[in-house]
């Protein structure tokens, strides 16, 4: 057997509630309002006062025990609540891995939508139960959800990839997702849609 630098991480069974969106055994968790999105919507003046008033959870993340080292498999269940700030629907953060490598989505429940962006072109897939969504190394990548329920996915991704959220502020991701009669729209990173 070959002998690794970090802590040895035994094998484990972990197990995902399809009711709570909870794993057991449980890591680190964390919880997204909307004062921790600063400049990330179209109508930042709205999201803003949104903060400053009731301050909404957007979005949760629950993690299994897999620690962010080298050669490990981390994964985590995203949980994004239904909504709109401007006609924006609610999303993640997004993030680059600044050692770039793969990562995978498993939507799990609700409807949203992946979207990703290298810098020069991006993409969009509908996600919903069942649906892997695969994001190639360099892709920056966002979710959204586009439904009027909570939307769900686990991502599992190389411990040593890292999360670089600055490179979304610097670069934007291409486009965005708004409301839209027939469901969504997306538009181009600059447009203001209300
Ligand atoms: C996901 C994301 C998760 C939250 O586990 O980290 O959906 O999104 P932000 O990290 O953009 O806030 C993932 O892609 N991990 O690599
Ligand atoms: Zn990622």
């Amino acid at each position: 057997m070959p002998s690794f630098a970090t802590p040895p991480i035994e094998p484990m069974q972990i197990r995902f509630d399809f009711s709570t969106a909870a794993v057991q055994p449980a890591g680190p968790a964390m919880t997204r309002r909307m004062s921790s999105l600063s400049g990330l919507f179209a109508r930042e003046d709205l999201r803003a006062a949104e903060a400053s008033g009731e301050d909404p959870v957007v979005y949760s993340v629950v993690s299994s025990p897999v620690p962010e080292f080298a050669r490990e498999l981390p994964q985590s269940i995203t949980t994004i609540r239904p909504g709109t700030i401007g006609g924006e629907f609610f999303m993640t953060k997004g993030h680059q891995h600044p050692d770039p490598q793969a990562e995978i989505y498993l939507g799990l429940g609700g409807v949203g939508g992946l979207l990703m962006f290298n810098g020069q072109r991006s993409t969009w897939i509908d996600m919903a139960e069942g649906v892997i969504g695969y994001i190639p190394p360099g892709w920056a990548h966002r979710s959204v959800n586009t439904g009027t329920e909570d939307y769900s996915f686990l991502a599992v991704y190389p411990g040593s990839a890292g999360h670089d959220y600055g490179w979304v502020l610097e670069h934007g991701m291409g486009q965005r997702a708004f409301s839209d009669p027939t469901g969504h729209v997306l538009t181009p990173y600059s447009a203001i849609c209300v």
